[in-house]
């Protein structure tokens, strides 16, 4: 028996998520189940598709007021830094490939200082049958894409709004601090 979902293109995926009134990226529920609803046609993400052995490429797909919907790109080994999303409500599908999501809890932080204590959470897996939206209560956590998994993988993010800066954080040391964010590819061009 099959429990596959109707793919849909990327370009269907946009007209769909462009519909969304601003009250639907507040709550994290309608988006997530919008993700796991419509799952996006590896195919027809071509154009988005940018790899760079040193670095997961961001690549830019769309981008309104309300929100900004990037491909990113994980060769096989490769991970984010432990970061948060500058409050801003985050959800993730991967259409291409397994990646998981390691969640830490903030025990303190002084951004401004620049000290922290985290602590590792919870790891989920996310694939093409499991999106997931970040906890706006807990959101620090870093992506990755584990040796062993042994595949490329493309995560689509939808970020609301949409920010250029993110905190990233040191476990180890102890420290965070403030980055920048920058596009690899924006609307399928070289930026
Ligand atoms: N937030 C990171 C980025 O936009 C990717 S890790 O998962 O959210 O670069
Ligand atoms: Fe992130």
């Amino acid at each position: 028996m099959s429990t596959a979902v109707k793919q849909i293109s990327i370009q269907h995926f946009v007209t769909q998520l462009r519909k969304f009134p601003e009250s639907a990226f507040l709550p994290t529920d309608q988006l997530h189940r919008f993700l796991h609803d419509a799952p996006v046609d590896p195919d027809s993400l071509a154009p988005y598709l940018t790899w760079d052995r040193q670095h997961y490429t961001r690549n830019l797909i769309d981008k309104t007021p309300l929100y900004e919907l990037l491909a990113i790109c994980w060769e096989v080994g490769q991970a984010s830094s432990v970061h948060n999303h500058r409050d801003q409500n985050c959800w993730m599908a991967v259409p291409i490939g397994r990646l998981l999501v390691e969640n830490f809890h903030v025990v303190h932080q002084d951004i401004a200082g620049g000290k922290c204590t985290i602590t590792s959470a919870e790891t989920v897996e996310m694939n093409a049958s499991h999106p997931c939206a970040v906890d706006p209560l807990e959101p620090v956590h870093r992506v990755f894409n584990p040796r062993e998994f042994n595949q490329r993988a493309v995560s689509l993010h939808v970020y609301s709004r949409p920010f250029d800066t993110c905190v990233v954080y040191s476990a180890e040391q102890g420290t965070c601090g403030e980055i920048e964010l920058h596009y690899t590819t924006e609307y399928g061009k070289p930026t």
